[in-house]
């Protein structure tokens, strides 16, 4: 009898435990849940917690909180259609300032639904605007001339169709809120969080696209108290690495109310088990520090990982999402990207909204964009390009109510 009881006694412990050690594998499906409250109890956390813990890395607990200075105003930018504001985003700790540039529609009464991104080279290649202020973290010199002159990437930023259609556009230069290489978290925004004595970020703690990520939650916070900006109305956008960013940043800042994903692959929005076009360790060896640590654990391993990327996605619901690909960009995976979307979509349906409207993969330039989940597949290269924008700009006019 005793020893039936002890037996009991261990199998009771041992069950719950177990159940944990063999947790549950979301793999590389359609994410289909019993319960909009099964979701937010259960698997939301396990997917957010997986998200931070082994791929994208934890923020950090200590808190720096941002001071804004505005360096420059004109009513008179782009022809008189916009207003273009410069603002400081200075941080206790950072030697220079994150730049961050808008442009908003002129004339406009009442407050205006905005854009945000990062950009690759500095804020003064998405326009040939003489008054850009030029970070001092950007390519300069020869680079200037040649790599990233003025507007150098202003077909990725198409400023009068998008003022036009009455949004701002907010950007920032990634450079200025952590450079994009191995520098062993020495140069950009990590030190600032340090505990004493720390070097380098844990294991489990935020890389690079975290801390992107992080910068475009602090152009958030700029935002909020622009009286000019609708802050409820913000959409989070990215190109690539950046829209990486982008879903990392629309995932974990619920302040954003749309993400919006431009071909950003793997680590983005395509599924790494399908190991087409760059893969877990290929990303994890060119770009080390844009993952945390743990992400290593998945090199040649993708059948390890807890959720696949169509975790992430879901994790911006019941917000709208936007997934695009082009057909050239194969490094990318387009067919992943679109599955992705997919197989988030059941999530958007527990909360009573249309994910993806589409079963199978579009052709190129017909865009599905009527349900909480946009998709389109354009041909061409690897690029943001206007059309991308346009259909960025119909989504979220639906979205916005416009
Ligand atoms: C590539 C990288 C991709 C993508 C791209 C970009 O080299 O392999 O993951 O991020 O760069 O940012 O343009």
């Amino acid at each position: 009898m005793k020893k039936l009881f002890s037996f009991l006694f261990v199998a009771a412990l041992l069950i719950p435990s177990m159940g944990a050690v063999a947790q549950q594998k979301y793999g590389a499906k359609p994410l289909e849940f019993e319960s909009l409250k099964e979701w937010k109890k259960v698997h939301r956390p396990a997917i957010m917690d997986f998200f931070l813990t082994d791929v994208y890395g934890h923020y950090p607990q200590k808190q720096v909180t941002p001071r804004f200075e505005l360096l420059e105003q004109s009513d008179k930018a782009l022809g008189g259609k916009a207003i273009r504001k410069q603002v400081a985003i200075h941080l206790d700790g950072m030697p220079t300032p994150i730049l961050l540039l808008i442009y908003q529609p002129a004339g406009v009464k009442g407050k205006v639904p905005a854009f945000v991104g990062m950009n690759f080279k500095g804020n003064h290649q998405i326009n040939i605007d003489p008054e850009i202020i030029i970070s001092a973290n950007a390519p300069t010199g020869k680079d200037l001339g040649t790599d990233a002159p003025r507007g150098a990437a202003s077909s990725r930023w198409p400023l009068e169709e998008i003022v036009g259609a009455g949004y701002a556009v907010a950007t920032i230069y990634r450079g200025d809120v952590d450079p994009d290489h191995d520098d062993g978290f020495k140069n950009g925004i990590h030190p600032l969080f340090y505990r004493a004595g720390q070097t380098k970020p844990d294991a489990e703690e935020w890389g690079t696209i975290g801390a992107w990520a992080w910068g475009l939650s602090r152009v958030m916070d700029y935002l909020e108290q622009d009286k000019s900006i609708d802050h409820k109305r913000v959409a989070v956008i990215g190109h690539s690495r950046l829209g990486k960013t982008a879903l990392w940043a629309g995932a974990t800042d619920e302040r954003f109310a749309i993400a919006i994903s431009n071909d950003s692959g793997c680590g983005g929005a395509a599924l790494s088990a399908r190991k087409v076009g760059e893969t877990v360790a290929k990303i994890n060896k060119s770009f080390p520090h844009w993952f945390c640590d743990n992400y290593n654990k998945y090199n040649d391993n993708e059948e390890a990982l807890l959720v696949d990327q169509q975790g992430l996605i879901a994790l911006i619901a019941p917000r709208p999402v936007y997934v695009a690909s082009a057909t050239e960009d194969t490094w990318a995976d387009p067919e992943g990207e679109f599955l992705s979307a997919l197989y988030a979509s059941p999530v958007y349906e527990l909360y009573g909204k249309k994910g993806l409207a589409v079963s199978s993969m579009p052709k190129p330039e017909q865009p599905s964009i009527e349900g909480y989940v946009g998709y389109h597949i354009r041909t061409g290269k690897h690029d943001i390009t206007l059309y991308d924008w346009q259909q960025y700009i119909k989504f979220a006019n639906q979205h916005f109510g416009r």
